[in-house]
């Protein structure tokens, strides 16, 4: 069956220089040429030439454009693809879209160019999901790794990682047909050795989990305290601007607020919250009900002690954030140590009133999220890679209790295949529609 030819903008919608129209399908050109004017008859263009021209509809000049030409299968998704750059604005792409929809083009769904790609062999899940992560990133690092999975690190390694689980199996069953001779092909603590490489690796993979999420959407940071302490000083001072009220009265951050910032080059969301104390209020009540769920999605709480009102003053509240929030990194930062003269021996002292000791802070915090996000080297893992990875180890650590409990061949193959096929469901060499969807519905559309 024919695919439909779809089309659909590729560039933000809104005010700029150019827009980018795309199209994929076997009848790109021919829509075109009912409405593309340049030198030639655009039906007989070349491909990876860019030509110029004009779009009339209806003796209407529309637009002067560029052409992009890029036949099959040499395209981004294996199908006959052009490209309408036209001018900006809100107007021309518009009018533009909905002329080649008369003619017979069909607008494309989120991710549908990503997903012919995918279904034509272009390209493989891991790479599909790569181009979206390079789109939605918003850190150089996360950029970075994603690039390299799009290239096919992640897809290589899994591939390497199968085939060798593949041979393995292949092996133990291989020796069902010598059961009589009581034949070993492998000796089994080779084999144990080589599911135990897999294992690792899959569940050192399945652990980046949190750190690729860091990258994709940036580093939490909450900034805590009690009233008065300095929080929004603090915030304020990281933001390089008076976004939050600042006053001597305790009790004025009631909402928390959230901003997006980087510190050397680092995505951090940073959150100001209510002052935490024993209050009537209803409101700041409330207010302090919501530090709970700001602590909760946080990566690094900054505890911020007021130091003139005791280095300890903040210690019982400390103790309580490190037993409820155990796997979150809190730093205890000593704050207006610009009124005080005694040698601070806990936290970072600082002074929002001076700005001394917040660059030592942000080295630290720089530091953490470094440290957090260094081991991402061949991909950017997501919740589906996370699952699929964590259930191969589940299946290779039976297959290793199987084999030290002298199970039959079968049931060790049976184990062993059972996350060959997880690998698989990783790069999509085996897949189901609904996944498909899944993955291409969270894609934006001209994708
Ligand atoms: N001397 C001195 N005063 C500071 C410093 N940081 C903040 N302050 C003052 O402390 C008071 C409280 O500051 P805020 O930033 O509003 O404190 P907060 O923790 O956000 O307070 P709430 O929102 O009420 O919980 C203000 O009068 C600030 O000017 C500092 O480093 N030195
Ligand atoms: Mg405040």
């Amino acid at each position: 069956m024919k695919n439909k030819t779809i089309v659909a903008l590729a560039t933000p919608h809104g005010i700029a220089g150019l827009s980018v129209i795309r199209f994929s399908g076997d009848e790109a050109l021919n829509i075109c040429s009912k409405v593309f004017f340049g030198k030639i008859n655009i039906a007989n263009a070349e491909s990876h030439r860019i030509y110029y021209g004009k779009i009339i509809d209806n003796n209407e000049l529309i637009d002067s454009v560029t052409l992009s030409y890029f036949k099959a299968p040499n395209s981004y998704t294996g199908e006959d693809i052009v490209e309408i750059g036209c001018h900006g604005g809100h107007v021309v792409y518009k009018r533009i879209i909905n002329i080649l929809l008369s003619h017979g083009a069909f607008a494309a769904e989120a991710g549908e160019f990503t997903k012919r790609a995918f279904i034509n062999g272009k390209i493989d899940l891991t790479q599909a999901e790569a181009v979206a992560d390079m789109i939605h990133s918003v850190s150089v690092a996360g950029v970075n790794v994603a690039a390299r999975q799009l290239e096919g690190s992640f897809t290589n390694k899994i591939k390497i990682f199968r085939k060798m689980l593949l041979e393995t199996a292949g092996l133990i069953e291989l020796e069902l047909d010598f059961a009589q001779e009581d034949i070993e092909l492998i000796p089994r603590d080779k084999i144990i050795a080589k599911i135990n490489e897999t294992k690792e690796y899959c569940q050192k993979l399945a652990s980046e989990y949190h750190a690729s999420q860091i990258l994709r959407n940036g580093y939490y940071i909450a900034i805590v305290g009690f009233p008065n302490s300095g929080k929004s000083s603090l915030f304020n001072l990281f933001l390089n601007q008076e976004r939050a009220i600042v006053s001597e009265i305790a009790g004025t951050t009631r909402d928390y607020l959230k901003e997006s910032i980087y510190i050397n080059g680092y995505a951090i969301n940073i959150f100001d919250t209510a002052g935490i104390r024993d209050t009537d209020d209803t409101i700041e009540m409330q207010g302090i009900k919501l530090v709970q769920s700001v602590m909760q999605q946080a990566d690094l709480i900054i505890l911020l002690n007021d130091a003139n009102e005791g280095l300890n003053n903040s210690e019982k509240l400390q103790a309580e954030l490190i037993s409820k929030f155990p796997n979150t990194e809190l730093f205890l930062v000593q704050n207006k140590t610009d009124l005080i003269n005694q040698p601070i021996d806990s936290g970072y002292p600082i002074s929002c009133k001076t700005g001394n000791g917040i660059e030592v802070l942000k080295q630290s915090i720089t530091e953490i999220v470094s440290n957090t996000t260094s081991t991402l080297s061949e991909a950017l893992i997501n919740e589906r890679h996370s699952a699929l990875l964590q259930l191969a180890a589940n299946s290779l650590d039976s297959a290793i209790d199987a084999i030290n409990q002298d199970f039959d061949n079968e049931i060790i193959a049976i184990e062993i295949k059972s996350a060959v096929d997880k690998l698989g469901q990783i790069t999509g060499e085996n897949y189901s529609e609904e996944v498909i969807n899944t993955v291409f519905s969270a894609f934006c559309i001209g994708k």
